[in-house]
């Protein structure tokens, strides 16, 4: 729980960088029982999921998993913790008012083959007016510059939203075209975490983080995703991009 007295000191810093960090955000029981839990999906709820809600580097390869959607809509155990947990309370402190919890997410490198994520901003895929949500990645292990920290580009969520184009990477289809650009660069910022450490950013942030280059170290995250109660849906141009990219992923044989 954030205490009120932080919260304009918190507010000041999430506003001027478009990101924040809260190391040990989960520790002990609470972190000891998540792992338990995902572990627990991983085994019973995957083998079941639909592709589209389910990514792989390699499809024969279940050990390569590197992506699952909405964990909250296909467990009790994690709608709870996504829904009436501290990260709710905290998107609504960042995001300044009530919020809709959209998706939560896992997110693995697998050692040597786990690929890069593009620079990108969420906001792109999000289709949202006014452009108002969070997301929030909670680190489950070490991740540092080998296996693929966040990096996050300071102020760009000031900087309005940059033009993407289609990626070939699985589970993150649209990056900025013109990455970087003569400032990305010396404002990007790198997040090396360990587990229960959580990153939160804007919709607007510009991020991305390396491949995992470690032939021996998996590099698992949470993502959880809020949007303000303000923020309005383009739902029917994100339906259409959703079916067009399944179609074209099933085709391509990545699904
Ligand atoms: O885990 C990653 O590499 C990036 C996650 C990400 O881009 C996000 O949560 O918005």
């Amino acid at each position: 729980m954030i205490q009120k007295e932080k919260v304009p000191a918190l507010l000041k810093s999430f506003n001027r960088d478009g990101f924040i960090a809260f190391p040990k955000f989960l520790s002990g029981d609470v972190l000891a029982e998540l792992v338990k839990n995902l572990e627990r999906f991983v085994h019973e709820i995957v083998p079941r999921l639909e592709d589209q809600q389910v990514f792989y580097e390699d499809r024969q390869v279940p050990s390569s998993l590197k992506q699952i959607q909405h964990m909250d809509a296909h467990d009790s155990w994690f709608h709870h913790f996504f829904h009436k947990g501290p990260f709710r309370d905290l998107a609504a402190v960042l995001l300044q008012g009530p919020v809709v919890p959209k998706n939560m997410q896992f997110f693995n490198k697998p050692p040597g083959i786990g690929q890069a994520t593009p620079p990108h901003q969420d906001g792109f895929y999000f289709m949202l007016t006014p452009c108002e949500a969070v997301t929030m990645w909670l680190a489950l292990e070490k991740v540092d510059e080998e296996n693929g920290c966040v990096r996050y580009v300071k102020g760009s969520h000031k900087l309005g939203m940059r033009t993407h184009t289609r990626t070939q990477t699985l589970g993150f289809s649209q990056g900025i075209s013109d990455y970087p650009n003569l400032t990305d660069l010396e404002n990007e910022v790198a997040f090396p975490a360990t587990a229960g450490d959580l990153l939160v950013h804007d919709a607007l942030t510009i991020h991305r983080a390396d491949g995992n280059h470690s032939n021996r170290r998996t590099r698992k995250a949470l993502g959880f995703i809020y949007y303000s109660e303000r923020a309005r849906e383009d739902i029917q141009d994100r339906d259409a991009y959703q079916r067009k990219l399944t179609e074209e992923m099933r085709a391509a044989g990545k699904i």
